[in-house]
């Protein structure tokens, strides 16, 4: 008998509806079967669309290679063990580090897969809460700290994430983001390339600013290509343009910001012939593109990983911010709109500690927490730096740093930790420095709500999911696993109030036939109800998901800003100082004749987990692009093989010439590298790891956010035959 349960992806910020076919009994032991993923054509905004991975998700539940069981090391290799030793010894580890060294001895980091799981999210930083430690860090200061930091400053809040119109913008202007293959970064739209076609079929205006002519930008839009790490030069010029030249009328600034002068300065030295220099980028092209934006019927800039990961992410962030409040676009109808969800995620955030700065900083001083986590590229120093505070223990969820932090350190970092557990769905590298790896289980498996992109939809609504089917193996929810690590920890999560109580009462019911679990449902549902926009009963009847009311303009300015004063801050005294680094970066930005190295991603790929998955057919995207008149200069042919090396050390792999690519620019996709895996098939076509050449710690931190700077480094690329006559 087959079964068709409704649920969702959420694997990227889409979300998509998905159907999934079942044999077999329900329930553990039943022998059930995924034997089909659809896409779900009732689904309210995806509405049928999704993508190869989405359709994989049968797949990566069955993968042989999945975690079955909690994993020891002992004597170098990882052996089985069960959950009652799991957590009894990792339990006594960490009482015996708080107590010798404290709270902070002991540090989570949560990857990017964390914010996809309700439940995921909040049991995994209520355990490093209750234990006292701040010692978070997140995969987000490898990716977006720098828009989040700009908003804790500018808004109040660092949810605060203005989204496109996207159904009635007029101009739309995308730097650094390819969302034919991507989705798009920090906002929730189903089937992006599709939509910005839409954009044009409506007459209106799509620019695609970046340094390679991308999957999008040759079916979408206009290409206007830039040189690596210079769009904040960009972004001032066109705030010359907009303030100097058009003149834009600053009074309804002023009306809801402050700083608005200080603000309009940032632009004042950056004419678009000076701009042009830097950039590459033609300055009457600058000067159109400002004036249309300036004139437009409703407008939006949109910037994402290829400008917050560049070397002036949060100036960038806070330009694109002030330029579409100046010019009238946030907060409007065919501008930016800040959506609020089934409930207030911007407030519950709020509540939760992830909102603003805290008083915590790493043991240096240095940093600050951003939406409460520090910067993960500092994690190598807080582990080695000795300090009565420094990392002894790491709790690694749903991460991959060793592989996605940039300098190649981490691995050796944490060889000299007391205590490593990774809690993931493979072996993946960072499991190979781990004492303890446990089981967790996958998407299919376990009941959800994407509250944490719920303030990012450019379609508000909502959805609920049950588990599909039961757990393999040994496989827990994150929500039991940390719920479990606490008590064997001695440590209460939430324990000023009520919710303390489920750890204890979840270890009771485990006995049980299912080992049912409570708390989490309970949880959704009052949040639900306190959102008074659906409620949980609504969304079990409704399982494809139901459409929210659309987010009103004018309900963000003057009303919904959290800053003190609930102006909107358009000039942040450390965003103001970074400035000086435009002029002191510009002549090396603009220095001609070198290779900079930036990022690509593959629509079958996702970071750095989904090269195991048999369903997907495995990109051939382990390569170096180069523009072919560079190769030339470095006798380089197509397919050669290349050795990028870079301040942090080198890789080998082949090069691909391609005009798509501008001159000055080499292209290689992170994610790749799998030679330490557990994971058979990834490990058979391992490639090889960016991150390995990408320079990393504190010298190439983005000054103001923390955020690790991964884009625009300078590199050599040289042929293999050159340096090794005797191969081939
Ligand atoms: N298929 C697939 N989808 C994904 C992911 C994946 O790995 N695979 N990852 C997901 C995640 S975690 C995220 S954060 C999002 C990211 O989503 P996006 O931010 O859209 O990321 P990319 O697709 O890497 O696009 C970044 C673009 O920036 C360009 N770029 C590089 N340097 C510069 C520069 O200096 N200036 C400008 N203007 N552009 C530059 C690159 O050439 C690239 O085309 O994607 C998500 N979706
Ligand atoms: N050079 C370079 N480096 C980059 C980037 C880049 O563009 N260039 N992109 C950066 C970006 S945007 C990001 S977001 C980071 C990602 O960095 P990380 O989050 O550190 O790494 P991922 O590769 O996403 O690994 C996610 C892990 O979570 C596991 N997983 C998946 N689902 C679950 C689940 O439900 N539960 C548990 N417990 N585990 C799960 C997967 O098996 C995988 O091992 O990488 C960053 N690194
Ligand atoms: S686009 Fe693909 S990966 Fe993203 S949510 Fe949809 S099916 Fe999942
Ligand atoms: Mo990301």
């Amino acid at each position: 008998m087959t079964r068709s349960v409704r649920t969702f992806c959420r694997i990227c910020e889409v979300h998509c509806g998905l159907v999934v076919d079942v044999e077999g009994t329900p329930g553990v032991g039943g022998g059930e079967r995924v034997v089909k993923v659809r896409p779900d054509r009732e689904h309210p905004v995806s509405r049928g669309y999704c993508c190869v991975k989405g359709l994989g998700l049968g797949a990566l539940h069955h993968d042989e290679d999945r975690l079955e069981t909690p994993l020891k090391r002992v004597g170098g290799e990882l052996v089985p063990i069960s959950w009652e030793q799991a957590n009894r010894e990792i339990g006594a580890r960490v009482r015996a580090l708080v107590d010798e060294h404290g709270p902070r001895a002991v540090g989570m980091y949560q990857g990017n897969p964390t914010f996809f799981s309700l439940a995921g999210t909040l049991m995994s930083a209520g355990y490093v809460e209750a234990l006292g430690s701040p010692n978070v860090f997140a995969s987000h200061s490898i990716d977006v700290n720098t828009k989040f930091h700009v908003s804790t400053e500018m808004y109040g809040l660092s949810l605060v994430q203005p989204v496109p119109d996207l159904a009635h913008v007029e101009m739309f202007m995308c730097l650094g983001s390819n969302p034919l293959v991507s989705q798009m970064s920090v906002v929730q739209v189903a089937d992006a390339a599709g939509v910005l076609r839409a954009v044009e079929e409506r007459g209106g205006r799509v620019v695609v600013v970046d340094p390679r002519r991308t999957e999008t930008a040759r079916r979408v839009g206009e290409h206007v290509a830039i040189r690596p790490g210079t769009d904040a030069y960009l972004l001032a010029a066109m705030l010359h343009v907009v303030t100097r030249e058009v003149g834009v009328d600053l009074a309804p600034a002023r009306a809801v910001a402050r700083g608005v002068d200080a603000f309009v300065a940032a632009g004042a030295p950056w004419t678009p012939e000076r701009a042009e220099a830097v950039t590459g980028v033609p300055a009457a092209t600058i000067r159109e593109l400002a004036t249309a934006y300036a004139a437009a019927d409703g407008a939006a800039l949109y910037c994402s990983t290829g400008v917050n990961m560049g070397p002036f992410g949060s100036i960038c962030a806070w330009l694109v911010q002030g330029l579409n409040l100046l010019t009238g676009n946030l907060d409007r109808r065919g501008g930016l709109l800040v959506p609020r969800g089934a409930f207030d995620t911007l407030r519950l955030a709020d509540l939760v500690g992830l909102g603003r700065f805290d008083e915590h900083r790493t043991t240096d001083g240095r940093w600050h927490r951003v939406a409460g986590a520090f910067p993960v590229a500092a994690l190598a120093d807080e582990i080695t730096t000795e300090h009565p505070d420094r990392t002894r223990a790491l709790f690694v969820t749903s991460g991959n740093p060793v592989h996605s932090v940039p300098g190649g350190r981490l691995g050796a970092a944490l060889e000299r930790l007391d205590l490593v557990v990774s809690v993931d769905l493979y072996r993946n590298e960072t499991a190979a420095h781990a004492d303890y790896v446990l089981p967790a289980t996958d998407m299919l498996e376990r009941s959800d709500f994407p509250a944490s992109h719920q303030s990012l939809q450019v379609v508000p609504h909502a959805q609920w999911t049950p588990p599909v089917v039961a757990p393999l193996g040994e496989r827990r929810t994150e929500w039991r696993i940390f719920s479990d690590l606490a008590l064997a920890s001695g440590v209460r999560p939430w324990g000023t109030t009520p919710a303390h109580l489920l750890p204890r009462l979840n270890r009771l019911l485990a006995r049980l036939p299912g080992s049912p679990q409570v708390g989490f449902e309970q949880l959704l549902a009052v949040l639900l109800r306190w959102g008074r926009r659906t409620t949980l009963g609504e969304l079990r009847r409704r399982p494809e998901g139901v459409l929210l009311p659309p987010t009103e303009p004018g309900t963000f300015l003057g009303r919904r800003v959290a800053t003190p004063d609930g102006l909107v801050d358009l000039a942040p005294a450390d965003l103001v100082a970074d400035l000086e680094r435009l002029a002191a970066m510009e002549a090396d930005l603009a220095r001609p004749g070198v290779l900079r190295l930036v990022g690509r991603r593959d629509r079958r790929s996702h970071n750095s987990w989904m090269h195991n998955n048999p369903y997907i057919e495995q990109p051939d995207g382990n390569t170096a692009l180069l523009h072919p008149l560079d190769a030339e200069e470095r006798a380089i042919a197509d397919g050669d093989e290349v050795e990028v090396r870079g301040e942090a050390g080198a890789v080998r792999l082949p090069a691909r010439l391609t005009t798509d690519v501008a001159r000055g620019v080499v292209v290689v996709p992170h994610g790749w590298g799998h030679r330490a895996s557990g994971a058979s098939r990834a490990r058979a076509r391992a490639g090889v790891n960016v991150n390995e050449v990408v320079p990393g710690g504190a010298p190439h931190m983005e000054p103001v956010s923390g955020q690790a700077v991964m884009l625009a480094h300078v590199v050599e690329v040289v042929p293999v035959a050159a340096l090794s006559p005797t191969s081939g």
